[in-house]
């Protein structure tokens, strides 16, 4: 009898403990990606911009048979911003420095025109005036910042004493420990919508925003991927530090909210690049960190040592 209830004790413990591993999402099984429907930190919209810890690892990076194909990468552990940077952040490093940017100076930059679906080459086009010299980024704190050339996002991560992640580190990251994937949330493209902000429909015809963002989203609105990066795939694509290669321009990755599924830019292994001092209104950026240089506090705000 004794025996009986101990046997019977034992099988409820084990199923107690298991019910609550899977209700906590641990991976018991394996090398099984990590569950999607994790609570990250609260987003911060300031010069503390929320970073996320990513682990690092050896993973294949690229796809074989597309642009420079597959190879299989290790890298250190890194911190990367939750966010890409926004209009408010790189303000305050504008005001911070009395920086101009390159667009400023050139004084244009590239502007979608939507009725006929090109880049249109507009006098007055810059981070203040995303739209052109009638428009303002005025009540637009949270959008991401756009119309900046990669060295522009170079200075601004200098400032932050941070850098432009490595594509191999955007990948990663983007991947979100989900390495046989296209996307940080998996193979349905038709999911995109509550990940990403990006176009749907034919294009230039018709965006049919079935994701809810005609143009530009503030940052966060759509869900993170598993590592608590929001808008890692869409928004604006972003600016990634310099090859080593000489000539090379840099690389932006993934895709923004002019990418279409079968354009083939919102794949987390799928590579454009763009002049140094290109700039649009599609195209923003995000820093990391060194990991063994921050620390992140209960809030998940960087601290310095
Ligand atoms: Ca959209
Ligand atoms: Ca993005």
């Amino acid at each position: 009898m004794p025996r009986r209830w101990t046997h019977a004790a034992l099988v409820l413990i084990a199923v107690l403990v298991t019910a609550h591993l899977i209700h906590r999402g641990w991976a018991l099984w394996g090398n099984d990606p990590p569950p999607l429907n994790i609570t990250p930190p609260p987003l911060v919209d300031g010069a503390m911009q929320s970073m996320q810890s990513i682990p690092g690892g050896v993973f294949t990076m690229g796809r074989a048979g597309h642009g420079p194909g597959a190879q299989r990468v290790e890298l250190a552990p890194f911190q990367m911003d939750a966010t890409e940077v926004t209009n408010r952040q790189f303000a305050e490093f504008v005001q911070t420095t009395g920086y101009v940017t390159v667009a400023e100076q050139r004084q244009w930059s590239l502007v979608f025109d939507r009725p006929t679906g090109r880049w249109r080459k507009m006098a007055g086009a810059d981070w203040r005036h995303p739209g052109g010299p009638d428009s303002t980024i005025v009540g637009r704190d949270a959008l991401p910042v756009v119309h900046v050339s990669w060295h522009d996002a170079s200075a601004f991560a200098a400032w932050a004493e941070k850098s432009l992640p490595t594509e191999a580190q955007f990948e990663f990251a983007a991947r979100g420990g989900v390495h046989d994937r296209d996307y940080p949330w998996g193979q349905d493209v038709a999911q995109s919508t509550k990940f990403a902000n990006t176009w749907q429909g034919a294009f230039p015809d018709a965006d049919q925003e079935l994701d809810g963002a005609s143009g530009l989203a503030a940052v966060g609105e759509y869900s993170p991927n598993p590592f608590g990066l929001y808008d890692i795939v869409g928004n604006v694509r972003e600016w990634c530090a310099a090859p080593t290669a000489a000539r090379s321009e840099p690389g932006l990755r993934g895709g923004s909210w002019v990418s279409t599924a079968e354009g083939g830019t919102l794949f987390v292994w799928a590579r454009q690049t763009a002049p140094a001092k290109f700039t649009d209104n599609r195209t923003g950026f995000r820093c990391v960190k060194k990991g063994e240089f921050g620390m992140t506090n209960d809030e998940g705000l960087m601290t310095k040592e």
